[in-house]
């Protein structure tokens, strides 16, 4: 039973404040949640309240949620959704929601969010996506929000993850001797004088030698200006980008393609997706905010065959539960993601495995979340490392 729960701010890691809450049981254990923020939002995202408006909430929420049994999860969750009656979260906070939901779900599980859907005898660990170069509003010299490393050939979370850091670290050195390096962003990726082309370049010759596979999230909403795509000095048309991407696709072999039209364009992914479906991910973040409607519409359009799980984006885990389901039913591949403003928490690496997830989206100083896979791939009985999605095909 729940004896009772506060919420405290904290701060993330642009210095922000965010919120955590912690909740008691009556055996006396004590579980937490702390909750990130996005800095390229997508428009359809859960709300994210300020600390003053979570905190009014927050008490009224408390007084219901005292007595309820810890095991009810689910129940939980859809209370909140009716406290707040709003898509979007926008009375209590998807932030307060998020954080309240996770803080229970850990209850329910004794703090083993892995277990969360019961697959507690075989878990596949995710790969890491690690975005090595950065631009857009995340700050860097592109206009593209980030260049991603995915080291496939790779048999457990600490040989992928050391491969991935020295992978960044080589980028590092590289770009330094060029003499274009200008110092790291907010996930800790590389910023460059490097244009898109150039960047791109750059890391498939370096792909060559260290065996990993490239990918991109563009997160496009945020150089569309209602007619064209601006990155450079020039602006393209719709198509005029879908060519470029479809030849730089070709040229440097990309594996993964975030967010590569705005998002409320569906007709453009389903074309890329059409062309590449087969042997690279054509994936939704901004385009699905992790939402079920959103997500039912890209599954007609045939707009892409992964997404981006980003709980915040929705705002309770059983929501992400059932986009996540959904998602899976229709093939779609799920990558679990970090946020540019993170915590210390690592509930996100526990997720992917309850999700049966084969990727997960990292920054490269997101520590926590990276040592948490470290730590249960020892715990978990029966463990293994995903395989790269496609890869089959
Ligand atoms: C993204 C994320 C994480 P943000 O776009 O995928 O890298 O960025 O949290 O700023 O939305
Ligand atoms: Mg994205």
């Amino acid at each position: 039973m729940i004896r009772d729960l506060r919420v405290y701010t904290v701060l993330n890691s642009m210095l922000k404040p965010t919120i955590k809450v912690k909740l008691w049981t009556d055996d006396g254990r004590c579980y937490s949640a702390s909750v990130p923020s996005g800095t390229s939002t997508g428009m359809r995202e859960a709300k994210e309240l300020p600390i003053n408006k979570v905190r009014k909430a927050f008490n009224v929420i408390r007084k219901n949620m005292i007595t309820l049994d810890e095991e009810d999860w689910v129940n939980a969750d859809i209370f909140l959704k009716e406290m707040d009656s709003t898509d979007d979260f926008s009375k209590i906070g998807g932030n307060l929601s998020l954080a309240i939901s996770i803080a229970f779900a850990r209850a329910a599980t004794k703090g083993e969010l892995w277990k969360l859907t019961g697959r507690n005898l075989r878990a596949d660990f995710p790969l890491p996506v690690c975005n090595v170069i950065g631009g857009g509003s995340h700050g860097g010299g592109t206009a593209w929000q980030e260049f991603l490393i995915i080291p496939h050939r790779t048999y457990s979370p600490m040989e992928a993850t050391k491969t991935a850091i020295e992978i960044w670290a080589t980028i590092g050195e590289e770009l330094a001797k060029k003499g274009v390096l200008l110092g790291k962003n907010r996930e800790g990726a590389w910023m460059s004088k490097l244009d898109e082309f150039e960047t791109l370049h750059f890391l498939a010759e370096l792909a060559e030698d260290w065996k990993f596979r490239i990918g991109i999230d563009f997160a496009a909403s945020s150089f569309w200006d209602g007619k064209g795509y601006k990155y450079g000095d020039k602006v393209y048309s719709p198509d005029q980008h879908l060519d470029i991407i479809t030849q730089l696709a070709q040229q440097y072999k990309i594996y993964y393609m975030e967010d590569p039209f705005h998002e409320d364009d569906f007709f453009y992914h389903s074309k890329l997706t059409k062309e590449f479906g087969k042997r690279a991910l054509v994936v939704g973040d901004d385009l699905y905010t992790t939402n079920l409607e959103r997500l039912k519409l890209g599954l007609k359009a045939k707009a892409t065959n992964a997404i981006i799980i980003k709980p915040n984006q929705i705002g309770t885990v059983h929501q992400t539960m059932g986009v996540a389901k959904l998602a899976k039913a229709n093939s779609q591949v799920l990558v679990p993601s970090h946020r540019s403003q993170e915590t210390y928490d690592d509930w996100l690496s526990e997720l992917c495995l309850a999700l049966g997830a084969p990727l997960i989206k990292i920054g490269m100083a997101d520590i926590p979340k990276l040592n948490k896979l470290l730590v249960l791939w020892n715990e978990v009985p029966d463990a293994r490392m995903s395989k790269l999605p496609l890869s089959s095909l």
